[in-house]
């Protein structure tokens, strides 16, 4: 290696920086992630939260979180926990540099290990600028600054590795699954970055890159690092990393047109490895536990004889019994999945719910009917209520079912969920490319069914964004929160509504929202979001009953949806997916009269009825 080669040029260049030099030179890499995709202590939905409010709302965070800022650190200074992008990162430069030349920590201590000895500071982030979907709309919504804290707290990192007095030495490389937001904004210079990394951290590619910054070449300013394509390739990390996340699956498999996850290979990880992960974030002090996942379902079930969409049940229980069972893990977040699985395994839902409850940390006394109110709260893409749409943007997001049935899905996938005590937190998506008053009318009529059904999720809706590489990169739809339609912002509204529905048994819950959104409409909303917000406001305030603002024209009351059971949606299957069900969960088809596909004549006892017809587990 060049590296003493290096050192010596670093004295030069930084003499009269000499007087900050940390102690030892610092090291010769220097990982980091902004302090609000770092931290963990105060719950996944605190980053959420940061990710949408702005800066002005921070003191909310700070009254119910007041320690949030507090993190935790090795003895030397080092970060105790990171995102699991950077650990992977980490793990990858430990191949080739040692331990005393690869650093992680949090961009408050920079200054302790940034030094004359540094060649590259390397950012991991997820959201730096706070431009992806469902983030920097809500700080539109509410803010005169369109930045969600997020993006502020990046930036005052990337404004001290730029004010560095050694940053002439080293270079600056950004990964990770929001490195696209820089490129797409040309941020390089004011933020100081030399290079965006997209892509994976395992790959040759990866390492030459950071060979590159150290021998002080010119880096590109972007490249795309290759994707491991088996799941022996993929790196898993010895280090507690922030909520506990380990990768469970990459990829996705339902090609949705907007989704960047999906464009990975689908691999799920062995559980092995899984498991070891488990224990050594556990060995540092993690009792928390999350994998990482596009589709929690897909494990188990990737690139077998069995189409993904079919759940590999056994396997899925027992991956997640031998991960709550692991001594010193004391709770278990779940991150996301689909909902068609609910339909085809409402069995596998109960199974789980069995394991996966006592160890959740989400507790909703309003809605859970688990003796300590405990409930699972998956993120899960509902995007849209119009099938028009759905099968413009999503054509298999439902599958096995046909997305024509994609409202009946939604429904009953929420019914067997709800009954299992999962509340999932669907994402919506506003204002895509091509939408229709009627798109988005359709997907009202879908919220107020959820409503009329007394069923519950957490609605998040945002305003499409369209994601760098995906099908839809190059589409737009609506921008800004001012170009909303009536229709649109009452979409946005009732999704709130709803979402304040286990919240309003009081008798002073719905008094204080009416009061609180009327006085913030008056105060400020009105100016930042424009006239078609003033009545989806009123709608959400409940200033008049829903059917007189219809009466006046004002909203759109949600039609009754007929939407198709369990065993309908079973009945509309293509012939040769039936083998695939499992006969305990009933609803299955009688006798058909006749022989489909040239497949013999179903009966009940031709499903899966065992485990021990299944694949062997991974
Ligand atoms: C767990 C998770 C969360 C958790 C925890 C996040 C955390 N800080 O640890 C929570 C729930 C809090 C969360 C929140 C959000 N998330 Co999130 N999250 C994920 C999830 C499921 C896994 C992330 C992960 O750890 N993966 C495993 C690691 C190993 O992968 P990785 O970080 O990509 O790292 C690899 C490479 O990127 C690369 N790499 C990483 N860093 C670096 C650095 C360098 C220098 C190099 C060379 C390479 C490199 O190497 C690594 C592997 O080798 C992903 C989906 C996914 N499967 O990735 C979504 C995902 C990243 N989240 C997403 C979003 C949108 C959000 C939110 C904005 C949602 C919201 N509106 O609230 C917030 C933002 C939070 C914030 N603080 O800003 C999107 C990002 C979309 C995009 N491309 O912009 C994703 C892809 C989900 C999706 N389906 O679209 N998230
Ligand atoms: S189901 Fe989710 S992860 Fe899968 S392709 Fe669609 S949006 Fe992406």
């Amino acid at each position: 290696m060049t590296e003493n080669l290096h050192r010596n040029q670093a004295s030069e260049n930084a003499t009269g920086a000499a007087r900050y030099a940390p102690a030892g030179g610092g090291k010769l890499i220097v990982l980091t992630a902004p302090l609000t995709e770092s931290i963990d202590h105060a719950g996944f939905f605190i980053q959420m939260a940061l990710a949408s409010i702005p800066q002005w709302l921070e003191f909310v965070l700070d009254k119910k979180y007041p320690k949030w800022r507090e993190v935790e650190r090795n003895e030397d200074g080092t970060a105790r926990y990171m995102p699991a992008g950077v650990r992977v990162l980490e793990k990858s430069l430990l191949r080739e540099y040692t331990a005393d030349e690869v650093v992680a920590c949090f961009p408050d201590d920079l200054d302790k290990f940034i030094g004359p000895n540094t060649r590259v500071v390397a950012v991991s982030t997820h959201n730096p600028l706070g431009v992806t979907f469902a983030a920097g709309v809500y700080t539109s919504i509410y803010g005169s600054s369109k930045e969600p804290l997020n993006s502020i707290y990046s930036r005052a990192m990337f404004d001290k590795i730029k004010s560095s007095p050694y940053s002439k030495n080293f270079q600056v490389i950004v990964g990770g699954s929001g490195g696209w937001q820089i490129t797409q904004t040309n941020t390089f210079a004011e933020l100081g970055v030399d290079c965006v990394a997209e892509g994976r951290s395992e790959s040759a590619d990866s390492l030459a890159l950071f060979q590159k910054a150290i021998a002080g070449e010119a880096l590109p300013r972007e490249i795309n690092l290759a994707h491991p394509t088996s799941r022996d390739a993929i790196l898993f990390p010895d280090k507690r990393t922030t909520f506990g996340v380990v990768e469970m699956t990459t990829g996705c498999g339902r090609r949705c047109q907007f989704c960047v996850p999906d464009l990975n290979p689908q691999i799920d990880m062995p559980k092995a490895r899984i498991m070891d992960a488990v224990r050594a974030n556990v060995r540092q002090g993690n009792k928390l536990i999350s994998l990482a996942t596009e589709d929690m379902f897909i494990w188990g079930q990737v690139h077998t004889d069995t189409p993904f969409f079919f759940p590999n049940r056994e396997a899925l229980v027992d991956l997640y019994t031998e991960i709550v069972n692991t001594p010193g893990v004391e709770q278990h977040l779940l991150s996301h999945c689909t909902m068609a699985p609910f339909v085809v395994d409402p069995e596998l839902i109960r199974q789980l719910s069995e394991v996966l409850l006592p160890k959740s940390p989400i507790h909703l006394p309003r809605l859970s009917t688990h003796p300590q109110k405990k409930a699972l709260v998956p993120l899960i893409g509902l995007e849209t209520g119009s099938v028009r749409m759905a099968r413009q943007i999503m054509p298999s997001k439902g599958v096995p079912f046909s997305i024509e049935d994609w409202p009946s899905i939604v429904l009953e996938g929420l019914r067997v969920a709800n009954q299992n005590n999962w509340f999932p937190m669907m994402t919506l998506m506003i204002g895509n490319p091509g939408e229709t008053d009627q798109d988005t009318r359709e997907t009202l009529d879908l919220v107020y069914e959820m409503d009329r059904r007394g069923l519950f999720a957490f609605l998040v809706p945002s305003i499409f964004t369209p994601l760098h590489d995906t099908r839809m990169e190059h589409q737009t739809g609506v921008t800004r929160t001012r170009q909303l339609s009536p229709l649109q912002w009452q979409l946005m509204m009732k999704c709130w509504k709803h979402n304040l529905r286990p919240g309003q048994y009081s008798w002073w819950g719905p008094m204080a929202w009416r009061a609180g959104s009327l006085f913030m409409w008056l105060y400020r909303l009105r100016k930042l979001n424009g006239p078609n917000f003033t009545w989806p406001l009123m709608m959400f305030a409940g200033v008049a009953p829903e059917r007189i603002l219809q009466g006046i024209g004002k909203i759109h009351v949600g039609k009754p949806l007929v939407a198709k059971s369990r065993r309908e949606l079973i009945a509309s299957l293509r012939p040769n997916y039936l083998k695939h069900l499992r006969a305990d969960n009933g609803d299955l088809p009688e006798r058909p009269s006749r022989s489909v596909d040239g497949l013999p004549g179903q009966s009940p006892m031709n499903f899966v009825t065992d485990a021990r017809s299944l694949k062997v587990l991974p």
